[in-house]
């Protein structure tokens, strides 16, 4: 009993470490995020519905797409949605989105950004974490 308090410990430390690392690495200078109502929409630009999800395993909280290629000054819309009962955020660019919400970013250098989920939605909320590579 004692070793699975251990294992489940060593587990949450390890998860919270990899959100943390994940976090560290947007670089809030050069993204340029307006977050905008889920009404408003512009034509020209391409809308990338990012879903949350949940299951019953840890490796099954994803959002999908949990990667995203943009050219450098690119600009879209990233519109958050799940059908999950419990609410998942999407932090990225310095901005946090709601369920419904969008966010209009592009990124002004070539590179790796990371977006996470900004709600405590479950054991593998930590794991959650979307992808954004600049070319
Ligand atoms: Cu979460």
């Amino acid at each position: 009993m004692k070793k699975i308090f251990i294992t489940l410990f060593i587990l949450l430390v390890f998860t919270s470490l990899v959100a943390c690392s994940k976090e560290k690495k947007v670089n809030d200078e050069t993204a340029n995020a307006d977050v905008a109502n889920e009404r408003q929409t512009n034509n020209s630009m391409e809308e990338i519905l990012v879903v949350g999800k949940t299951g019953p395993e840890i490796e099954d909280f994803i959002f999908e797409p949990a990667e995203i290629n943009l050219k450098v000054g690119e600009k879209v819309k990233l519109t958050l949605t799940s059908d999950d009962e419990i609410q998942h955020g999407l932090r990225v660019g310095g901005k946090v989105i709601q369920h419904g919400e969008s966010i209009e970013i592009s990124f002004e250098k070539p590179g790796e950004y990371f977006g996470n989920c900004s709600e405590l939605c479950g054991a593998g909320h930590a794991l959650m974490a979307l992808k954004i590579i600049v070319e």
